[in-house]
């Protein structure tokens, strides 16, 4: 069976798993951390990046995009996430690139918070990455607004899952920064997914993850 390395603090595994589960694709979870499990993680994948997929026949492929792009190809039609043709596909397209840029800005704040000592942090870098991060929120936000999206299960595809689940990590890592309440669309959206099952069986508390703020991802 195929392996999904990774802990789901973090939003890029997380929306991996649940995105392979709504598509029916049957993997192990492997919680290992590209931090605290960093020797296991290089045995398995020398780059270290978190999600990973490994192949029963030992080939490996990284970044959640990739992963998602090969599991699209590997099931029926029906059961993709992502719509294929036009004016639906450009949308979907457009908002998943805001969440993936706001998960990337956000987990570049932790980073920086997280793995610096305090001395050496960079505020012109935090500010930077801080306006980035909001900027990519709000145009998230608005995008969700103006799209037809009615929240209900089957409209929970690959846009609307890593939405939620971007916005999961935002909440419970940059909440000052970032509040919920500027942002209802995503907030109502990130509410309903969490009582999903899907959602559920990949909680971002899961196996190995130690504690929010920490640098476990
Ligand atoms: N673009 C990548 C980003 C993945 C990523 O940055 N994952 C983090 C964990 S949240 C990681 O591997 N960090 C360790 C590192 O970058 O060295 C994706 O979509 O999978």
């Amino acid at each position: 069976m195929m392996k999904l390395i990774g802990m789901l603090d973090s939003p890029y595994v997380r929306r991996t798993a649940i995105s392979l589960k709504y598509m029916g694709i049957s993997f192990e979870h492997k919680p290992l951390s590209v931090f605290s499990n960093f020797s296991e993680f290089q045995s398995i994948n020398p780059v270290v990046k978190a999600p990973t997929l490994v192949f029963e026949s030992g080939e490996v492929l990284m970044d959640s995009t990739i992963i998602l792009h090969y599991a699209e190809s590997a099931v029926p039609a029906s059961r993709r996430l992502m719509p294929h043709l036009g004016e639906e596909f450009r949308v979907a397209l457009q908002i998943v690139g805001l969440a993936l840029a706001s998960a990337e800005k956000a987990v570049q704040l932790v980073y920086e918070k997280n793995l610096r000592p305090e001395e050496k942090q960079h505020q012109p870098w935090i500010d930077r990455v801080s306006l980035q991060l909001k900027a990519a929120c709000n145009a998230l936000e608005e995008k969700l607004h103006a799209s037809d999206f009615e929240i209900q299960p089957a409209a929970l595809t690959q846009p609307f899952i890593t939405s939620a689940v971007v916005w999961q990590f935002i909440q419970s890592m940059l909440a000052d920064l970032i509040p919920a309440n500027e942002f209802p669309r995503l907030q109502m959206l990130s509410d309903y997914a969490e009582t999903l099952p899907e959602f559920l069986a990949f909680p971002p508390d899961g196996p190995g993850v130690v504690a929010p703020n920490s640098n476990a991802t």
